[in-house]
């Protein structure tokens, strides 16, 4: 009897030994990122015939991380099709050899091998890879305060108060999964500038984190404050063109790669949105960006040069950037990049591209694209925006670019990114830096298995569901927040929820949201057709003819560039007013689909990972309704309109949501209480 006993606890402890076992095997660890765990289980063998410090990673993380059964031989290789960063994969039987010109080469390919294992992909012919552009880079922007500007994800990772003496070991960490992605330029700090960032005492931090980025072929940049001359050492001016303004730049130079001789360059934001410039000393944008791009050349640095403008020269603020910019066109000296937001207003859900793409064939230009989701729902909405910039290489063709920017939206939040989901923008926009001509459905299959689904085995019904739910995501977002091209309808201030009617007193018009939907009697969209502001003028054929007229302008820009009444015939044969009710319900229904997605999901994923996200999609549905009931009770008082028989209806008052006041931080939706309150 007691032996029946003893056999039968220590059965017991073995099933529940096994159980504890399995679950910390599948225990989610949103640190890790989509990067394998360091283990000792492998012990894969790799030759290692290259030097350096990449090299070095390259072969530990294979030694840590590799299952393949043969020798994986790491070599440097002369081979100039391959360029700095390529790398070439040859299989022969079980053994593989990896050959680059770099260590940094061999790191991406070791990478890119770990990449197929977490697919489940064999390496079982030649691959060769090599990076659409010379420079991948993040734009953090962190402030040194710890703060970050629409940053959804805690606080700054760079913790400048302990650094130079204490090292955080995220550091290390956060380079590891920029390299794992191709990224090898980081800006560090906020394009609105401190100068401070550019002093001494900040130089020899800013150091420390270059030492511990180098590895992983990674180089630090920093957004200077024009000013940087007055405020630091009390210059009298900062006029470009003054001989003491330039030798402080070649002084500061100097010293910054004293301490790190591989130091990128500046990025600068100058006369936009109150940020000091060349313009303030009545020079132009090329003459400060020049005069900057002399002080770093001798060094080998870059100015990248952000025309993110919108001074009043034209009563259309989509128009400004181009006006000022595109006559500039040459001016500029050929280590200056100019840095040009995808869209021509700021990020919105969705935009045209912005007209300066192309409009300055002897200028060189990069893309920066948002991967915070300042205008997609902050860290609360699943918003995956491969789709987006998909759409944007579609427009813009990569050949034309020198190079492309992220807008980051990392923090120091355990899973980097406070939405679970919202690492895949980090991993998306990396692949997609390193080639644009990735589909976006590519990308989320590479990113789910090591992101969501972990050791599971997915059956294939519910994958698809996943990889719908991801890639349907962005265009739901549109679709509740402002179809058919409206922009801008968000509250002023945070640019989390609607406010379509917002008009505080003494606002800058073009920062609400009236200047952008011009909703009247009449109807409603901005009319940037030859008859309104003409900004298609600015574009190149076949757009400007493409979108000069309502009949041809694609649906999803037809507000963006005309003001039509509300009962205009859509190719569909529905009115404008009828499709627009009926795109704000399609994004709800949307929503809920996703959710039954991950609902289905459930089994597969670890318990943590799906409540977290079970929870962020409950609040992205009350979002969607709050803004299709913000937008569409708004727009109806103005139409005069009903809402057709198929759009459901409202849950909330306009009175209601009026009355919402959402402080600066705080995120959370009005709707939770107001729908609870209804049930
Ligand atoms: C806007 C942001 C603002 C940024 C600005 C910029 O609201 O916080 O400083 O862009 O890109 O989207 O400079």
């Amino acid at each position: 009897m007691v032996q029946a006993m003893n056999k039968y606890i220590s059965t017991f402890i073995t099933i529940v030994a096994g159980m504890l076992f399995s679950m910390s095997a599948m225990a989610y660890d949103g640190a890790r990122l989509w990067l394998p765990a360091a283990s000792d289980a492998n012990g894969a063998t790799v030759k290692l015939e290259a030097k350096g410090a990449a090299a070095a990673i390259a072969a530990q993380e294979l030694r840590d991380s590799w299952s393949g059964n043969g020798t994986v031989v790491l070599r440097v290789k002369r081979d100039k099709a391959l360029g700095e960063d390529g790398y070439r994969i040859i299989p022969s039987g079980d053994n593989l050899t990896v050959t680059a010109n770099s260590g940094t080469g061999l790191l991406y390919g070791a990478y890119h091998l770990l990449r197929m294992q977490s697919m489940g992909k064999p390496v079982d012919s030649v691959i060769t890879e090599v990076p659409a552009f010379d420079l991948r880079v993040l734009n953090h922007w962190d402030n040194l305060d710890g703060t970050i500007e629409r940053g959804y994800a805690g606080k700054s990772l760079w913790k400048w108060e302990e650094l130079p003496g204490k090292v955080s070991p995220r550091y290390k960490e956060y380079a590891r999964a920029n390299a794992s992605v191709g990224i090898n330029g980081v800006v560090l700090n906020n394009v609105n500038a401190s100068s401070r960032i550019l002093s001494r005492e900040y130089i020899e931090k800013v150091r420390v984190l270059a030492d511990i980025f180098r590895p992983y072929g990674i180089k630090v940049y920093l957004s200077a404050n024009f000013a940087a001359p007055m405020q630091l050492d009390s210059l009298p001016t900062a006029d470009p063109l003054d001989k003491d303004v330039a030798k402080w730049w070649k002084k500061k130079c100097d010293e910054i790669y004293a301490a790190i001789p591989d130091f990128g360059g500046f990025l600068v934001k100058a006369n936009s949105e109150g940020q000091p410039g060349p313009c303030d000393f009545g020079r132009t944008h090329a003459e400060g960006a020049n005069m900057m791009a002399r002080a770093l050349r001798p060094h080998g640095g870059k100015v990248m040069w952000r025309a993110f403008v919108y001074s009043p020269v034209d009563a259309d603020r989509a128009k400004q950037a181009y006006m000022e910019f595109q006559p500039l066109d040459g001016k500029f000296d050929d280590n200056v990049i100019v840095q040009i937001k995808n869209g021509p207003v700021d990020f919105q859900p969705r935009e045209p591209f912005s007209p300066l793409f192309g409009a300055m064939p002897s200028t060189p230009q990069m893309a920066e694209l948002q991967v915070t989701q300042e205008y997609l729902g902050h860290a609360n909405h699943v918003a995956f925006l491969a789709p987006m910039w998909e759409e944007f290489f579609g427009w813009v063709k990569p050949e034309s670019l020198k190079a492309i920017a992220g807008v980051a939206n990392i923090g120091d939040d355990e899973n980097w990114t406070g939405h679970p989901l919202a690492q895949a923008n980090w991993y998306a926009f990396g692949r997609l830096a390193w080639n644009p001509a990735l589909t976006s459905g590519e990308i989320v299959r590479e990113w789910l298995p090591a992101g969501v689904y972990g050791s599971h085995d997915v059956p294939a019904d519910i994958k698809s569901g996943i990889e719908d739910m991801m890639l349907m995501s962005r265009e739901a977002v549109v679709d509740y927040m402002m179809p058919l091209g409206l922009h801008h309808l968000f509250a002023f201030g945070h640019h989390y929820g609607p406010e379509p009617w917002c008009n505080p007193e003494g606002a800058r018009p073009d920062w609400l949201p009236s200047y952008y939907h011009r909703a009247d009697s009449a109807g409603i969209g901005f009319d940037r057709s030859p008859s309104g502001s003409n900004a298609i003028a600015q574009y190149p054929e076949p757009y400007r003819s493409l979108y000069a007229s309502s009949s041809t302008c694609p649906d999803n820009l037809l507000l963006w560039f005309h003001h039509l009444p509300w009962d205009y015939k859509m190719k569909s044969g529905a009115t404008l007013w009828d499709e627009l009710c009926r795109h704000y319900e399609r994004g709800c229904v949307a929503v809920s689909d996703m959710q039954k997605s991950w609902m289905k999901a459930k089994p597969y994923i670890a318990p943590e990972l799906y409540r977290d996200v079970e929870e962020r999609l409950a609040t992205q549905a009350r979002d969607a309704i709050w803004w299709k009931d913000g937008c569409l009770l708004y727009f109806g008082e103005i139409s005069g309109m009903p809402l057709p028989d198929d759009v459901t209806a409202p849950v909330h008052t306009l009175e209601q949501l009026r009355a919402v006041d959402l402080g600066i931080s705080n995120y959370e939706s009005p709707s939770t209480s107001l729908l609870n309150s209804k049930r």
